[in-house]
């Protein structure tokens, strides 16, 4: 395949909770997610009231960068990472969320990640909040229901703009802010934002004013963040999942047409700045009571952001009139009259393998926004098995990747779509968010640990390893 640009972003993806650990050191307050169990045996996360002694929480320790970022930081650069997105645990910067003053112990933490990176030329790129909002803000406030955490993540932001403004150019504001769409699910409204619903509420009415309160927040942090630093670039952060039609049958493709508003709903108001018609319609159906404040149509159409970042798993497939639920995977069992494609095989986990799928995705994105994009998720989730001598051998994962780094590089040589760069998830062994588990394993860098929380923490270089490795220092063009 053809070389791409000598400055794309070849990088690596990760989120603080999924591997830091270290989740109560340097003054870390507990988040959303240090109060969720592992899914056993399929069966889904729990989210607990409180921590509850007797219970194994796998993000408490994770895989433990806390301690060994040095180590870690060494092997992205042996990979030749040209950056490495994560994200700020928003609980180690202010433990409760509403506190007048920042944690000095968390600043100074990503202040010696950041220089360990910089050291090695690898570019910090930043998410604000990945699913780590502090757990007072949840209980005390009730989350991003709540306005009053519009004010809290703007401060948040503002703290961590001006600290690290000399360190970090590309910023992010709310990871898959799209993934609380799908209400059926507690864990995504929980995570992304906090919020439970109440028995008697309407789980989607609560999910678009919680949406609203969270694009604003984003609106006011991208202009904080460009007066802070014009240099900035400012991205929304979506999960996409294109959504197609069965069949030919009309249907089917105004099935999917309708179903794909949930992809575009919060880009559509990240990149443009306002409320799409079709969003608008459905809260007049629905007798929606969504507060909007005096002014905050002016905030959206200036906190427009720079670029859009997105993941990339798979697709979905959907059928007019199809009723079952064709499989249990929380992420792909929730699209209505979803079925399966025949033209795609599926991971373990039932994630459709569709790397056509993102040059599909990259064409529609880059066609609808007209802005750069940047893919900061795409990985094969799997079990990898560490042999007797130290290898392990993953070729389902090179193939997944290469094939998807093919169709790439198609978007960006044959279709001009503006590419920024590629941050393949979990570069390194972490905790599955879905899973809570470390069965499920992204990393191209193996950790000997299970999901019970046992083994020796030692890194292990996966044959992806040097692939990757040699992927990037031929600019793509050795696959
Ligand atoms: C996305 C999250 C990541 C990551 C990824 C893979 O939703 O942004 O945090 O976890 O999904 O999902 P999983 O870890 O459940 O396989």
């Amino acid at each position: 395949m053809g070389k791409l640009p000598k400055e794309f972003l070849w990088g690596g993806a990760l989120a603080a909770h999924q591997f830091e650990g270290g989740w109560n050191a340097g003054g870390k307050g507990p988040s959303v997610v240090d109060v969720m169990t592992a899914g056993a045996h399929g069966l889904p996360r729990q989210i607990t009231e409180t921590i509850e002694e007797d219970r194994f929480y796998p993000n408490h320790e994770a895989i433990d960068f806390y301690h060994r970022y040095k180590e870690d930081i060494a092997l992205f650069a042996e990979m030749g990472l040209k950056c490495l997105r994560t994200s700020i645990a928003w609980s180690r910067i202010f433990p409760k969320g509403d506190e007048a003053e920042p944690n000095e112990a968390g600043l100074q933490f990503y202040d010696d990640v950041f220089d360990e990176l910089l050291k090695h030329g690898i570019q910090p790129v930043i998410t604000l909040s990945h699913f780590e909002i502090p757990l007072h803000l949840a209980k005390e406030y009730g989350g991003f229901r709540n306005r009053k955490l519009v004010d809290f993540f703007v401060k948040f932001a503002e703290v961590c703009f001006n600290r690290y403004k000399d360190k970090v150019k590309y910023w992010m504001t709310f990871n898959e802010i799209n993934n609380q769409m799908d209400v059926s699910n507690p864990i995504f409204l929980w995570t992304n934002s906090g919020v439970k619903v109440g028995e008697n509420e309407n789980a989607r009415e609560v999910m678009f004013q919680t949406a609203h309160h969270e694009l604003v927040a984003s609106a006011l942090a991208v202009a904080k963040g460009k007066e802070i630093n014009p240099e900035f670039q400012i991205g929304a952060m979506v999960a996409h999942i294109p959504i197609y039609p069965y069949s030919s049958n009309p249907e089917d493709v105004m099935l999917a047409e309708v179903l794909m508003r949930e992809r575009y709903f919060f880009p559509d108001i990240q990149v443009r700045g306002y409320y799409p018609s079709y969003a608008l319609k459905e809260f007049e159906k629905e007798g929606y009571n969504i507060k909007f404040e005096a002014g905050d149509e002016e905030i959206l159409q200036n906190g427009t952001v720079d670029y859009l970042g997105f993941s990339y798993y798979m697709s979905n497939t959907v059928r007019s009139g199809a009723q079952e639920k064709y499989t249990e995977d929380i992420v792909n069992g929730a699209v209505p009259n979803s079925v399966a494609n025949p033209y795609i095989q599926s991971s373990d986990w039932g994630w459709g393998i569709d790397p056509t799928g993102l040059r599909y995705t990259l064409n529609r994105l880059y066609d609808r926004y007209q802005i750069p994009l940047f893919i900061v998720e795409n990985g094969y989730g799997a079990v990898d098995t560490l042999e007797e001598d130290g290898t392990i051998h993953d070729p389902e994962r090179i193939e997944y990747l290469r094939s998807h780094i093919k169709a790439l590089e198609t978007a960006v040589i044959e279709d001009g779509v503006d590419l920024i760069g590629y941050t393949p998830w979990g570069i390194i062994d972490i905790v599955s968010f879905t899973t809570g588990e470390m069965k499920k394993r992204y990393g191209m860098i193996y950790v000997d640990r299970d999901n019970e929380g046992n083994g020796t923490m030692k890194r292990y270089k996966k044959d992806s390893f040097n692939w990757y490795k040699k992927v990037i220092e031929s600019s793509g063009e050795e696959l």
